[in-house]
């Protein structure tokens, strides 16, 4: 039995934003993933966002607030909470899960979590990578957070939506770091220093994270001025 309807109102009664399923098999050997074999035993990725609240990000100037900050740590403590009741779920259907942490950078050199949540978004249909780097979906924009449960439960796979960023510039503008290289994508960027100067956008987050009531590395500016979900 097909269990993909009952899984995505599970995920939505239980806090989820959004939710959509990703088939594994086109990350496989393509996308960095930490340990190498994590997607070995599993065939789909659930993807669920959790949005994040308007009056908080429209407070962002062009630098992060305590508000967001507090805002950032609560979000992906709701996440973790949520992928671990999920994959609680699916192992009571009798199938295996993974859930995998909100924020969590395994690699500090290659800043590299066990594997990238917008990828799966993406493939998923939760949104496109837009010129940010960022996953944009059509209604909230890139204004949510997001988590990952691997499972081997048989799913029905969602697909990808189109990129709208179109002649939009408003991130590459309002960076404070300069860092966005208003380079569009019909897919997702072979590398992420085709989109974004990732070392320029780390050093600004740095900078950030020493401001007072931040403590995060953390930014914002770009999820606040993106049109989609303002
Ligand atoms: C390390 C990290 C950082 C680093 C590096 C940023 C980066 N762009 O990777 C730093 C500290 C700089 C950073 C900054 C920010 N981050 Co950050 N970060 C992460 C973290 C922990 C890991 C990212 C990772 O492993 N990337 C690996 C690379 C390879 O993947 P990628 O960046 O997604 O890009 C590739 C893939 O997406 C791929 N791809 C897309 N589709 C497909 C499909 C297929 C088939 C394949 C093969 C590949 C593929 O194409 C891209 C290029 O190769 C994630 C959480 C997580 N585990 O995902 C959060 C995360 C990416 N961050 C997030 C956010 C919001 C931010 C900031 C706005 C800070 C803030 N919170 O205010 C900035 C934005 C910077 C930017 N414009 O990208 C969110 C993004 C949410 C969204 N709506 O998109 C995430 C998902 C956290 C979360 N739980 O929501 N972050
Ligand atoms: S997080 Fe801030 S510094 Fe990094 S790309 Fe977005 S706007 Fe620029
Ligand atoms: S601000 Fe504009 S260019 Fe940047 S991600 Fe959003 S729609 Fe795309």
């Amino acid at each position: 039995m097909n269990l993909t309807p009952d899984l995505k109102n599970y995920c939505k009664n239980s806090r989820a934003d959004m939710v959509g399923i990703a088939d594994l098999e086109s990350f496989r050997n393509r996308l960095p993933v930490i340990p190498q074999n994590l997607l070995t035993p599993y065939a789909y990725a659930i993807s669920v966002g959790i949005r994040l609240k308007d009056d908080i990000v429209n407070r962002i100037s062009d630098h992060p607030t305590p508000e967001y900050s507090d805002h950032y740590q609560s979000i992906n403590k709701s996440l973790d909470s949520l992928t671990a009741q999920i994959a609680q779920w699916i192992i009571q259907k009798g199938s295996n899960a993974m859930p995998i942490p909100a924020s969590h950078t395994i690699d500090e050199a290659n800043l590299l979590g066990n594997i990238s949540h917008k990828a799966v978004a993406r493939m998923a249909g939760l949104g496109w990578q837009g010129k940010s780097l960022l996953i944009i979906n059509p209604e909230l924009g890139p204004r949510f957070r997001l988590a990952t449960v691997l499972t081997d439960m048989m799913l029905t796979a969602d697909q990808p939506v189109k990129n709208k960023c179109g002649k939009c510039r408003e991130c590459v503008d309002a960076c404070p770091a300069s860092a966005i290289k208003n380079v569009s994508t019909d897919s997702h960027y072979e590398n992420r220093d085709i989109a974004i100067n990732l070392e320029r956008c780390n050093s600004k987050l740095i900078e950030f994270e020493a401001m007072p009531g931040i403590g995060h590395r953390i930014c914002g500016v770009c999820i606040k001025v993106c049109p989609y979900g303002k």
